[in-house]
Order: structure tokens, then sequence, then C-alpha cells
């Protein structure tokens, strides 16, 4: 039966105020260095990924970026394994190794992501070939910033994939920023509208943060993907609430202003539907708090194992 809105609305609600209240955490726990790797949180663009992944199965794939743990939970990743994983302990989900920058867990179709910008892109495509040529029935998804669709290998990808007709789908989360340049001081074209060149449909989404609308969006996209067989991007206008790396805030770093962060936080249901917080938020807790005591409890990798699972 096909859920009511409501209930469509509490779940993408809960999804994107746990990835919130799981990066809130690791800002809480980064002081004590227990997290050994450097983080690239996604406060502030939690609604792309629960919207997106809201229409995925385990059996689709995503790839994903430096920026992703938003994906790895809206996917249906364990939490107690990402926390171990940050923590750089042998129960993580890559058994300590890649910490999280490149998480990934094959098993929900978590692919993976990497510090290398772009570089996920070509590995997408890629999959969605095999995928068709083995009569596979899943979509595979490109996940990528703004800053990736400078690069030349996103070009190319994005052009492959549409001569070769694959079934996939490319989201651009658009947070105007590539580190501290902006989208305007970098780029001549329109990423969305860019897209047609190469054949591609492409849709702009502005409300980044009105996860209900990207999981409708997605949906019809799909529809469309799966209907005529062919490639479609959606860019979606988001938001960074952090500083590019790491657990602090830097509006007052020059680059960009806090009235524009203001203005969208003023929009963003995880911080105005109180009545929802309110409802999921003792639950929320716990389960972030398992996943601490989890890591906490869990051993460090063997040194034996330092040269293992490398190809
Ligand atoms: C190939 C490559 N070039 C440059 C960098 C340095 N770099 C790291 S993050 C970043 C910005 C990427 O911006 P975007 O794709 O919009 O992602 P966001 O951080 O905004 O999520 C750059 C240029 C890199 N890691 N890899
Ligand atoms: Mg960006």
């Amino acid at each position: 039966m096909p859920d009511s809105p409501s209930i469509h609305y509490d779940k993408l609600f809960r999804v994107s105020l746990l990835i919130r209240k799981f990066e809130e955490k690791i800002i809480e726990l980064y002081p004590s260095d227990k997290i050994q790797s450097p983080v690239h949180l996604s406060l502030g663009q939690e609604a792309v990924a629960s919207g997106i992944c809201a229409c995925l199965t385990k059996k689709d794939l995503l790839f994903g970026t430096y920026r992703s743990h938003a994906y790895y939970i809206a996917k249906g990743g364990k939490l107690t394994e990402m926390m171990a994983e940050l923590y750089g302990k042998s129960t993580g989900s890559n058994k300590g190794k890649a910490g999280s920058m490149h998480l990934a867990d094959a098993t929900v179709g978590m692919m993976g992501s990497s510090a290398v910008v772009a570089s996920t892109i070509p590995h997408a495509v890629g999959a969605a070939l095999a995928s068709r040529n083995l009569n596979k029935d899943q979509l595979i998804v490109a996940v990528f910033g703004d800053g990736a669709t400078d690069e030349g290998v996103y070009h190319e990808s994005i052009n492959f994939a549409s001569l070769m007709k694959l079934p996939m789908l490319f989201v651009c989360e658009n947070n105007g920023l590539a580190v501290h340049s902006s989208q305007k001081d970098r780029q001549s074209f329109n990423i969305s509208t860019h897209a047609n060149v190469y054949g591609i449909e492409s849709e702009y989404i502005s409300d980044g943060y009105n996860f209900c609308k990207i999981q409708k969006r997605t949906s019809e996209n799909i529809n469309l993907i799966k209907s005529n067989g062919r490639p479609r991007l959606l860019e979606i206008e988001t938001f960074r609430y952090c500083e590019h790396v790491g657990p602090g805030e830097d509006f007052n770093d020059g680059y960009r202003s806090s009235s524009d962060f203001e203005n969208w936080k003023s929009k963003d249901p995880l911080v105005n539907d109180k009545e929802s917080i309110a409802k999921f938020i003792p639950g929320i807790r716990e389960e972030i708090q398992n996943a601490v005591n989890f890591a906490e409890k869990s051993p460090w990798p063997k040194t034996e194992e330092l040269l293992t699972d490398i190809i």
C-alpha cells in the first residue's frame, strides 16, 4: 500500500534528523581526537540524501564523494559500523581503513566515496554500463558537488553515459562552493541546462531543504529513466552549514555571509518542525549513543592487517 503523505514526511524527517544528530555528535566528539579522520560534514545538506535515497532499494548502487556521511546513513548503512569506521576500529564498515572520506558498504549499495573530486563519477558510469550489459534490474546513481563539474572527467563521463544510453541518475549537490571558491567565480555555464548539450534531460530544484519535494522529483525522474533507458541529471541547490572540512563554522572567513546561512536555516524543517523533532529525538539519541558505545568498545585493527585488502 502506498504511504500516506504524513507517513512519508515522517520517514524522511526521521532519516534527515538522524543524519543531522549523528554529525552533531561528531562535532561533540571531535576535540577528543577519538575520530581519526578529517570530516567533511553534510549539515544543511541532509535533505538531498534522504530524498534521493528514499527512492532507491539496497540493490541500487550509489557512488558518492568525501562528503557522504548522509548517503551512507540514508542508504541504510549501520550506524554502529559507521562510527567504528570513524574511530578507525576493526569493526568499522571498512575495517577502520577508509575513515570518513572513503565510506562504503556494498551490502546496502553504498559503493564508495573518494577524496579525489569527481573520481567516482566514471566509476558510476562503468557500473551502469556493466549493470545494463548484465541485464540487472538496478539503478546507478552518481552524486557529486558543483565543484566536480569543473573537472574534465565529469564532462567525459556524462557524455559517455548519454552516448551509451545508460539508465542512470546524476545528482549534483550544488552548495555553490568548491572549498572557498564560489560557483559564480568559477563557471561560465549553468550545470543543469549545460547537461542538455550532451543530450541529458535535467531538472533544477532550488529548495534543497525540502526532502518531500526531492523525493517526489527523484521518483518521477527515475520513472522516466526506466521508461526511456536514458540518463538524467538533477541539480539540487543546498547549503553547507559548517566549514569545508572540519567541525567548525567559518562565517568570519570573509568568503560567504552569515545572512545567507540564517536565511536558509529559517526554511530548514530540521530547525523549525519542533513537534517532529520532539517525536523522534529520544529514539535517535539512543541509536547514536549505541553507535558511540560500539565504537568505544571495539578493538583496533591488528598490525598484520595493515597491508591486507589492498589490490
Ligand atoms: C581532483 C581534485 N582536485 C582538487 C581537489 C581539492 N579539492 C578538495 S574539495 C574541493 C572542492 C569540491 O567542491 P564540490 O565538488 O562542490 O564539493 P563540496 O565540498 O562543495 O561538497 C577541491 C577542489 C581534490 N581533492 N581532487
Ligand atoms: Mg560544492
